[in-house]
């Protein structure tokens, strides 16, 4: 079974026409990517409001700034046409054609414009991608017609070293390299090499072109130099009337970090290489590694075109920001889609963006938690600097997995404001141990446990035992002073989310330990020794867990943070069109009353599906929904999940149709900063937990379907226990198929509550 290709439409992403007010949303939506490079949709000559951002994963640098943040490294896909001395740009003349084409499928970005200046029509063309066969090469060819006369031409193709962080929060933008070498080669490959601020690394880059000769070749000057920190290639000819000249090239990027070769030679080998190729069978290669990638992970929906193109165009964002490599590094905020939030790392990752790869792509996931993992010593540095003992990690992280969390911001109506969530906001410590528990729970990786995620998962239980005070007169362990994920209230006792994700993480850690000293003493002691670890320590997280404060009422009511119901009790009242609350920005009034940014309380309850009942579920949901603002992207999505628990799938659609089209229909509002990351995450949980109703129970995979009135079916695949497993909803069944070589495989699973087993090979349905 294969998520049928509906139709071309619902692959494609247009722009029809200019906007100057919305080139940099555009930007946003058109970035390339293959997890290592992100590169954003600019138009290829720039523009005065360009942001023109280049971002290698894993290259971050502080310079002046107040933390490190992902550099805009130089940008290797400038082209400038210049007709008789004047630069084709819709700075300089009228655009009366344009559309750019976003092939999701493919990851390939194409453009058509037609400028006009004097009376005359000159057109531009473009197509550029990023290669996921190889993560360091870029392609782009262009073309150029002079549609109403003959035409004297200069083509500068550039790599441009004049970039900055543009996008400041606070300050001023900045520089974060240092253009050290430009040159070219007698055979015209262009080569610029820069080096980071702080720590020096090398960033080489690599450019080697044609104009495609045809039958009439008219006569071309070409000339290379560099320009200030640019190094260009000039083509200077005489244009023909009507005449299609053609440019192919061909781009290489290799950085020091984590690469022992020498880079100069890495990126002209690259180069060579490529051209040796050819622009057609990089595209194959290129089209062919996009198809088994979307193999994986495309979700097929019937009868809601809009839903199904934005679903995907969710998915590619994710898949253009993971690298296939393990380069350790994991996915920003923004993905590699914009500097906002500096590339950082936050909590955003492991909640809302893993669980996307890890049923989709484990091999993926477990790179992301990689990236975690070797960053515990750090973790382990930062919670002794905070006075505690185990692995703090940090709100936001970058390289060094120091927190990199600035401190001050502008808030959204530009005032400065001093983040106060840098060393409080706790609850990143068990959202990444929830990580670790999910992905072994899917993927049965008891290597990865044994490896890397027992550590993780003591030392996070460890931070928890010490982050806890005991109140000898309720006899119960607290938490104090924390942010908890709603971030209208800021430093507040006994968050409910955070307490309950602590109180898990010390009881999984518990369990943990005694599954390993049945299963794998040896294993045991030696990771004991390493971390000074005894019984009696696992024991008094047992206690702990078992006693830590959880504000929940006789009646089911959770209480977001202890205080929270004596705040003032203000209920959402009005709503726009889209149905999403109105209500006051003011964050200083905000924080007196009940009124929450994001899910919170609503989060923990779907994080912990099985530990509640439908009766609380209802009463919270009710409560917390008509006091949510949702100013956070990270909210609507989790919301529609558990309106689906609830069976009011008109809600659920509601939530689901804004947060699938935050970013495409920009109502989340800074799209032009960069994508939304979680929401993306969020949004396929919300499809797959949501709608489709895939939960784990006990040990098993359990499917309770609840579509929207107008989806005629949903096709997904999920890799459960390593096996590819495809589902189809349609009507009142499901269709399973199961690919495993094992073909005595018998999955056990429940669909519809109805127990069945799932053989290799042939389809099983299942009716209501
Ligand atoms: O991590 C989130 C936070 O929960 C809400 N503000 C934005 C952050 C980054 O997305």
């Amino acid at each position: 079974m294969s998520v049928k290709p509906l139709s071309h439409k619902s692959w494609v992403i247009y722009e029809d026409g200019i906007s100057r007010e919305k080139m940099r949303f555009q930007e946003t939506i058109f970035t390339l990517g293959n997890g290592y490079i992100g590169v954003r949709g600019i138009l290829e000559e720039g523009y005065e409001e360009e942001c023109a951002g280049t971002y290698i994963a894993g290259i971050y640098d502080q310079g002046k700034g107040q933390s490190s943040e992902i550099v805009n490294v130089p940008n290797p896909f400038r082209v400038e046409v210049y007709i008789n001395g004047k630069k084709l740009s819709m700075d300089n003349m009228k655009v009366v054609e344009h559309r750019r084409i976003l092939d999701m499928k493919k990851a390939v970005l194409s453009r058509h414009t037609v400028f006009t200046d004097a009376g005359k029509r000159y057109e531009y063309q473009s197509r550029r991608f990023l290669s996921l066969r190889n993560m360091h090469l870029g392609v782009l060819r262009f073309s150029f017609r002079a549609l109403d006369g003959d035409a004297h031409v200069v083509v500068k193709r550039i790599i441009d070293g004049t970039t900055r962080n543009e996008i400041q929060a606070v300050g001023e933008p900045i520089k974060h390299y240092a253009v050290t070498h430009a040159s070219d080669t007698a055979s015209g490959v262009l080569y610029l090499e820069a080096r980071t601020n702080d720590l020096g690394i090398l960033i080489g880059m690599a450019s080697s072109g044609d104009m495609v000769t045809g039958k009439f070749q008219p006569a071309v000057e070409t000339k290379c130099y560099t320009n200030g920190e640019s190094v260009v290639r000039e083509y200077c000819f005489d244009a023909r009337k009507g005449r299609r000249y053609r440019f192919n090239e061909y781009i290489s990027i290799y950085t020091s970090h984590n690469f022992e070769h020498d880079v100069k030679s890495a990126c002209l080998n690259g180069v060579e290489l490529a051209r040796k190729q050819g622009i057609a069978r990089l595209l194959r290669k290129h089209v062919r590694a996009w198809d088994r990638r979307w193999q994986n992970c495309d979700i097929g929906i019937e009868g809601d075109l809009p839903a199904q193109k934005a679903i995907r165009f969710n998915i590619y964002h994710m898949l253009i920001a993971a690298s296939s490599e393990d380069i350790d590094v994991s996915i920003g905020a923004k993905a590699l889609s914009g500097e906002w939030y500096k590339g950082h790392i936050f909590w955003d990752t492991e909640i809302y963006i893993l669980p996307f790869f890890i049923y989709t792509q484990p091999e993926i996931a477990r790179n992301l938690l990689l990236y975690r993992q070797r960053r515990l010593s750090q973790a382990r540095i930062n919670a002794k600097l905070e006075r505690y003992e185990g692995a703090l990690f940090p709100w936001e992280s970058a390289a060094s997995g120091k927190d990199e969390t600035p401190k001050w911001w502008r808030g959204p109506d530009g005032v400065l404001i001093e983040v106060y969530t840098r060393q409080i906001q706790h609850h990143i410590v068990s959202d990444i141990a929830y990580a670790v528990a999910t992905y072994r729970g899917v993927t049965k990786d008891h290597g990865f446990m044994l490896d890397y995620g027992a550590e993780l998962i003591f030392e996070t239980a460890r931070f928890w035992a010490s982050c806890v005070s005991y109140n000898k007169k309720i006899s119960l362990y607290e938490v104090k002073e924390v942010t908890g994920p709603d971030e209208y209230h800021k430093g507040v006792d006994n968050s409910s989310y955070t307490n309950y994700l602590a109180r898990w993480n010390l009881l999984y850690a518990a369990e943990l330990y005694n599954k390993f000293l049945e299963m794998h003493p040896n294993r045991l002691k030696k990771l004991s020794k390493k971390m000074d670890l005894s019984q009696n320590e696992v024991e008094k997280w047992r206690d702990i867990g078992n006693k830590i404060m959880f504000l929940i009422g006789k009646n089911g009511l959770i209480e977001e943070f202890q205080g929270y119901f004596g705040k003032r009790n203000d209920v959402i009242e009005q709503w726009d069109k889209k149905g999403m609350p109105i209500y006051s920005k003011d964050e200083e009034e905000l924080k007196h009353t009940q009124l929450v940014k994001q899910a919170d309380v609503i989060l923990l309850l779907h994080l912990f599906p099985n530990d509640f009942t439908a009766d609380i579920k209802k009463m919270n949901f009710d409560y917390y929904d008509a006091r949510t603002t949702h100013l956070s992207s990270l909210s609507p999505c989790i919301y529609a999940i558990l309106a689906t628990e609830l069976n009011d799938i008109d809600k659920a659609y509601k939530y689901f149709r804004y947060a699938v089209n935050g970013d495409l229909k920009a109502y989340f509002g800074n799209t032009e900063l960069g994508m939304h990351a979680a929401s993306l995450g969020g949004v396929w949980q919300l499809v797959i937990n949501g709608f489709a109703g895939v939960r784990v129970k006990g040990d098993i995979l359990s499917i309770n379907p609840r579509l929207p009135r107008n989806w005629q079916s949903l096709e997904f695949k999920l890799v459960w226990r390593g096996n590819n497993t495809s589902f189809r909803v349609s009507g009142d069944k499901v269709e399973v198929l199961l690919s495993s070589r094992n073909k005595k495989i018998k999955l056990p699973m429940s669909i519809y509550n109805k127990a069945c087993y799932i053989g290799a090979g042939k389809l099983t349905t299942v009716a209501k």
